[in-house]
């Protein structure tokens, strides 16, 4: 059985060959890599030495033949991805952000696909060819909950809830607390571009049930909140649950979203703090003369890199973080395993990065708090 199930589009990516900055309507070439949050989470657990699985939906075409021979050549297991012969594999196109400015950190959010980020932020500029695609088919007939709760942890994001009222029940319905359900990871991955869309409010005949009908462009934020209090790990940067809900600061975000048993917010490239309700964090509270549901909370800087490309950075801090989740490593160093990763992605073009080996990364999160 799989350590961990990441289920979500995929796309085949392209992005400007040469890394000067400008505008994506200049870029004359581009170079082919994949893209996709859940994939990306699926291949870097998988290069770190975990067994990941991903499910999804691709075109009977050339594309989709690409992006399950690349993700199966990280060590995933994609037996259980579709081919739809009726519907494309998505695309997209991006900008690589300016290199060397901004401070994405982990959240890798003002490079993001779709995001606004903060003003001065450096934009990614993307183009998506997605809607009608193969994985927006995606339902609660089409994906079967017995395999995507197959494995420790069920891995998802806010992008799969904007794809279509398919994709949208599909993940109200692996979300949903019942006997049998795993772990459930939720990036919410706000993805402005995709919300405008509206694609999950769009009447869609093949999708299959719709739990709620008329989620659309301003319905976003609300359905991540909810999708987000409905699961067990959740992860958020600072700037996007301002875009998002208007809250501001990480205490806040944890008083909006008290649900989730562990909330983690990135907080740009400065650091991300974790929030961990449960036994041990219980004990601690009490010992300290606080309330029994009082959270443990856990800060950790983040590394301090030259930026490449901020794209994917959020997707290998979550994999980091689930690394040692599963490992049973304390928070904290479950928060540099994020990190680690982070800083990988961000100092790579591409939207995926090979992690750093195990051995090296278990010694730098071992590291006292005054070297790290
Ligand atoms: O987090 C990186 C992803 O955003 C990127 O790989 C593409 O999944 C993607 C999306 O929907 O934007």
């Amino acid at each position: 059985a799989a350590d961990v199930v990441c289920l979500g589009e995929s796309m085949v990516a392209f992005r400007p060959a040469r890394p000067e900055p400008g505008p994506l309507a200049g870029v004359a070439s581009f170079d082919r890599g994949i893209g996709g949050a859940e994939s990306n989470v699926a291949c870097a657990l998988a290069a770190a030495g975990h067994r990941a699985k991903w499910v999804s939906r691709v075109g009977a075409d050339a594309f989709g033949d690409h992006l399950v021979a690349a993700i199966a050549a990280y060590g995933v297991d994609v037996s259980a991805v579709q081919r739809d012969a009726g519907r494309p594999t998505g695309v997209y196109f991006r900008t690589a952000g300016e290199r060397g400015v901004g401070l994405p950190g982990p959240s890798g959010l003002p490079g993001c696909p779709g995001h606004p980020g903060p003003a001065s932020a450096p934009l990614s500029e993307v183009l998506y060819y997605r809607a009608g695609s193969a994985a927006s088919a995606m339902s609660p007939a089409l994906v079967r909950r017995a395999t995507a709760w197959s494995g420790r942890v069920l891995h998802l994001t806010g992008i799969t809830a904007a794809l279509s009222a398919g994709c949208l029940a599909l993940v109200r319905d692996l979300t949903e607390r019942r006997p049998g359900r795993p772990l459930v990871s939720f990036d919410v991955n706000y993805r402005v571009a995709l919300w405008r869309g509206a694609p999950a409010g769009r009447p869609d005949a093949s999708a299959g049930p719709v739990a709620s009908a008329g989620a659309g462009a301003s319905d976003g934020p609300a359905v991540l909140a909810d999708l987000a209090r409905r699961c067990d790990l959740v992860f958020v940067g600072e700037d996007e649950a301002e875009a998002a809900w208007g809250v501001r600061g990480a205490a806040a975000i944890r008083a909006a979203l008290p649900e989730p048993r562990v909330l983690v917010v990135k907080q740009g490239a400065a650091g991300a703090t974790a929030y961990v309700r449960g036994a041990a964090a219980a004990a601690a509270a009490a010992a300290a003369g606080a309330g029994a549901d009082t959270d443990a909370v856990v800060y950790v800087p983040a590394l301090s890199v030259d930026v490449v490309a901020p794209v994917g950075a959020g997707d290998a801090f979550a994999a980091g973080f689930l690394s040692g989740t599963l490992r049973g490593l304390p928070v904290e160093r479950r928060l540099r395993h994020g990190h680690l990763m982070a800083a990988a992605a961000l100092t790579s073009p591409g939207d995926l990065a090979a992690p750093p080996r195990r051995d090296l990364a278990d010694r730098l999160a071992a590291l006292g708090a005054e070297e790290w």
